[in-house]
């Protein structure tokens, strides 16, 4: 086997999106993946037989015998193997990367803690209403070069952290990193390391959006265009809410755009999220009339704060994909607020390292009770202790249950965990599914 001078480190959805793009551009390649059997494997080896591909631990001397690796961003940098290949010399990339490098149209990037598929979706939708053919993807769904295609106007990318770590040309049109709250503390040495990888999202943007209520979400300092967003007044040329004739408005400057009632998404965090998308928007000149008709349909994303039911005066809602502590408390802030009852709170899974003490007091303000399970239940427990009563279950079906028995009417009920679900479920999606199951067989 001889020597590649491009690596393609991952099988899974990017790694088989770079070589399907490597391929097509008559590239020579080879691939290795740290696991024996990456998913991808049995497609690569029916579709691409000729190409060469190393299972198991990472070999140091075929990364470090390449001049450039595309790393697949399951994959950390700190690696020994992409390390090893890094103190060689070897150039780092990946497919965000390669994918800006031959986009025809413009990009606009988006990332943050949380709300990036929120907003993404729905930019992308206020883009199709004003009749652009928009590309739609990254993080979220369909890998970023499966979306290449010239006839497209704009891309609308969500990017996650470990894809920025790869990315050095991506030079959006439009750049925002929505917020930042502590996640992925199992990949980063600290707090500071996750907040340079997101923000590399801003690194020879045209124009930026950004989160004014939010300082570890902004960039350093800039000097190209900036449009903010936040829940306060706003100034000339930024986005926040007004109150008019006792209703709020989602305003732009002086001018009231639309009553927050008018919104299908709920709380006060799914506002921001409407002004981050029109700002957005305004910064790549799409108009405001289909924007706005766009945001007024726009029901939101399934396991993200969504309404299930009304049962015995309780209304229930799976927020499954509040899989860290910011989202959780998002959606206990923004629900809590609204709500003349009381929360009834299920939580617990996989912390993923993560620090749960701010939960206190959001969980004393508007939680009657907290239903607690998975790996890290107790860590949550000891982080709520003194707030209001905490039950342990085991399954997911017991905490709708027991969750049923402690609410009262007039409350509502939150599967919120603030951890990912892998220690319980294969993913968040099937953690809402079963949740939503156990809600609809409630009498
Ligand atoms: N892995 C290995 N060895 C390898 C390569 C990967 O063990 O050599 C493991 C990783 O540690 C990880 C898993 O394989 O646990 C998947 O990693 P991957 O890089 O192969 O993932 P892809 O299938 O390419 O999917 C990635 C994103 N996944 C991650 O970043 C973990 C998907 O985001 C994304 O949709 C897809 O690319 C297309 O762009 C998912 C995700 O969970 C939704 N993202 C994280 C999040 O949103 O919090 C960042
Ligand atoms: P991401 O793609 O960043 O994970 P999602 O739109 O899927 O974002 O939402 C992830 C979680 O964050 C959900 O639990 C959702 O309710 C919550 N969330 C949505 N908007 C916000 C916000 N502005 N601030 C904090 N959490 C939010």
């Amino acid at each position: 086997m001889g020597q590649q001078t491009q690596v393609v480190v991952g099988l899974g959805k990017s790694g088989m999106s770079l070589v399907r793009f490597l391929a097509r551009h008559g590239q020579s390649f080879a691939v290795a993946d740290s696991r024996e059997n990456p998913p991808e494997l049995a497609r690569l080896q029916h579709e691409y037989p000729e190409v060469a591909v190393h299972c198991g631990s990472l070999s140091v001397d075929l990364l470090s015998a390449a001049q450039i690796l595309y790393v697949s961003p399951g994959l950390a940098l700190s690696t020994p193997a992409i390390q090893a290949a890094i103190a060689s010399g070897v150039t780092v990339s990946g497919d965000i990367d390669l994918f800006a490098q031959h986009a025809r149209a413009p990009i606009v990037a988006i990332t943050g803690s949380n709300a990036k598929s929120t907003v993404t979706t729905l930019v992308g939708q206020m883009f199709a209403a004003a009749g652009l053919n928009v590309a739609v993807g990254g993080n979220l769904g369909v890998p970023a070069l499966d979306l290449l295609d010239d006839t497209v106007d704009v891309y609308v990318m969500e990017l996650s952290s470990f894809q920025l770590e790869t990315t050095s040309h991506l030079q959006a049109r439009v750049a925002v990193c929505l917020n930042i709250s502590e996640d992925h503390m199992d990949r980063y040495a600290d707090l500071n390391g996750y907040i340079a990888a997101k923000q590399r999202v801003f690194n020879h943007a045209q124009a930026l959006v950004i989160n004014r209520d939010d300082p570890a979400s902004q960039p350093q300092h800039t000097d190209t265009t900036v449009i903010s967003f936040g829940l306060s007044v706003p100034a000339v040329g930024e986005f926040g809410l007004r109150e008019h004739n006792t209703e709020t408005y989602l305003a732009y400057g002086d001018e009231l755009l639309l009553p927050v009632s008018q919104l299908k998404i709920r709380g006060s965090h799914n506002q921001a999220n409407a002004l981050a998308a029109l700002a957005i928007g305004t910064a790549m000149n799409v108009p405001m009339a289909p924007m706005l008709s766009a945001l007024q349909a726009f029901a939101g994303l399934e396991h993200r704060c969504q309404w299930l039911r009304t049962v015995q005066g309780v209304q229930w809602y799976n927020d499954s994909k509040a899989t860290n502590v910011g989202a959780a408390l998002a959606a206990i802030e923004g629900l809590g607020a609204g709500n003349a009852g009381k929360l009834v709170l299920i939580a617990g899974g996989d912390g993923k390292g993560a620090d749960f003490s701010s939960l206190q007091a959001p969980v004393a303000q508007y939680c009657r009770a907290v239903v607690l399970l998975g790996r890290d239940a107790q860590r949550v427990a000891d982080a709520l202790a003194g707030t209001v009563k905490t039950e342990h279950v085991t399954t997911l079906q017991e905490a709708v249950l027991k969750a049923a028995q402690l609410a009262e009417s007039g409350d509502s009920v939150l599967l919120a965990p603030a951890c990912a679900s892998l220690d319980m479920f294969k993913s968040f999606e099937e953690r809402g599914e079963l949740f939503a199951q156990a809600v609809g067989r409630l009498l």
